[in-house]
């Protein structure tokens, strides 16, 4: 049998936490074989909430799940985890801007950081949920410099997700049967979602999207604005922002991470940039990405990164950073 992993899920008591953490329990993010040990962290006006998922998943009996520590303690909580996944943090309600949560967010993150350097296991390979995803990225990185920076990812898988949803709802075909959309940039509408090099499977084989789509002003236009634009969408719907979605997107970024992409299949992950496509190094950056043995490697060669200019963070002498918004994006 094997070891079980710890996975470490910060704000476990909010909404993204409940959708998550039963999806780990699953085996949805390591694997059907794969035991887990969950570490639930929350503060302290969440305890008893927390508290409560704890009870939750003693009760939903998953055979996969060895133990769960909840805690409002963050060295605790990360102390032996193989995986952080950092939900936890102030969340955009409606009418607000990503900046707006942004100075919210930044001493949690510092704080958060340590405790992982300090007590999580070697090689611990983090995810960051909470907004603004790459700049808190960056903000742990900072203040984690002993964990490597291969380690230290961001979620924009869930906007990856959306554009090949976007293509199956258009195209009226299965969503499994689109790949290879590329998410660049920031987790914020200054992305860019890019289905040029996008292909589905066909009876006659794989077809580029732009050949079945065969509406340019749509893939430029409306396209584009609905996958940058979903998240403010679903607020508006639900009134909270997407759960469900974002939390099967974080398991869907750890296990292709950890067990691997498909043959011939890219996904978007935030990383740091070691200057591909001219993506200044030190950003964090979402980019094309295939992983092997637990690695990603940013896709090279043949993608032509549209002209969006930079859509990324990255430190400044004195604040921890700004977001570089695009000079033009018409190209795509
Ligand atoms: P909730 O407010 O429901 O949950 C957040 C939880 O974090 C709460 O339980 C809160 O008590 C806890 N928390 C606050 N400060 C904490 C701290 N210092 N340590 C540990 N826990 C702490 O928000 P939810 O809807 O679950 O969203 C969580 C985060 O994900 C938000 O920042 C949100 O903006 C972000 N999102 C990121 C997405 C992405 O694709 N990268 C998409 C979905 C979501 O918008």
């Amino acid at each position: 049998a094997k070891e079980p992993v710890r996975v470490l899920v910060t704000g476990a008591a909010g909404q993204i936490g409940y959708a998550l953490v039963p999806l780990i329990a699953r085996g949805a993010m390591l694997g059907p074989d794969q035991p887990v040990i969950l570490h639930m962290l929350d503060i302290v006006p969440a305890a008893e909430s927390l508290n409560g998922v704890k009870m939750e998943l003693v009760d939903a009996a998953f055979p996969l799940l060895k133990g769960v520590l909840a805690t409002t303690d963050v060295v605790e909580a990360c102390t032996g985890v193989n995986i952080a996944v950092m939900v936890g943090g102030f969340p955009r309600k409606e009418g607000m801007e990503r900046k707006d949560v942004m100075s919210k967010n930044v001493s949690i993150y510092k704080s958060q950081a340590s405790a992982l350097e300090k007590h999580a296991a070697t090689n611990c390979k983090v995810l960051v949920v909470a907004n603004p995803a790459n700049t808190n990225a960056l903000i742990l990185k900072e203040f984690a410099p002993s964990i490597p920076e291969k380690n230290i990812t961001c979620l924009t898988r869930l906007d990856h997700n959306r554009a090949l949803g976007q293509i199956s709802e258009r195209l009226n075909i299965q969503v499994s049967d689109v790949r290879n959309a590329i998410i660049w940039g920031n987790h914020s509408s200054t992305q860019y979602p890019d289905v040029s090099h996008a292909t589905v499977t066909t009876q006659d084989g794989e077809k580029p999207v732009h050949e079945l789509v065969a509406d340019e002003g749509w893939l430029r236009g409306d396209f584009i604005t609905t996958v940058q634009q979903r998240g403010a969408a679903i607020i508006k719907a639900r009134k909270f922002s997407s759960a469900l979605s974002a939390a099967s997107s974080a398991c869907d970024h750890i296990r292709d991470w950890v067990l691997g992409t498909p043959q011939g299949t890219w996904v978007s992950m935030g990383v740091y940039s070691d200057g591909s496509y001219d993506v200044p190094a030190g950003l964090i950056y979402s980019f094309p990405v295939t992983c092997v043995d637990g690695e990603w490697s940013i896709v090279q060669g043949s993608l032509l990164k549209p002209e969006t200019g930079l859509c990324g963070v990255r430190p400044l002498g004195k604040g921890w950073s700004r977001t570089y918004f695009a000079p033009a994006r018409e190209t795509m």
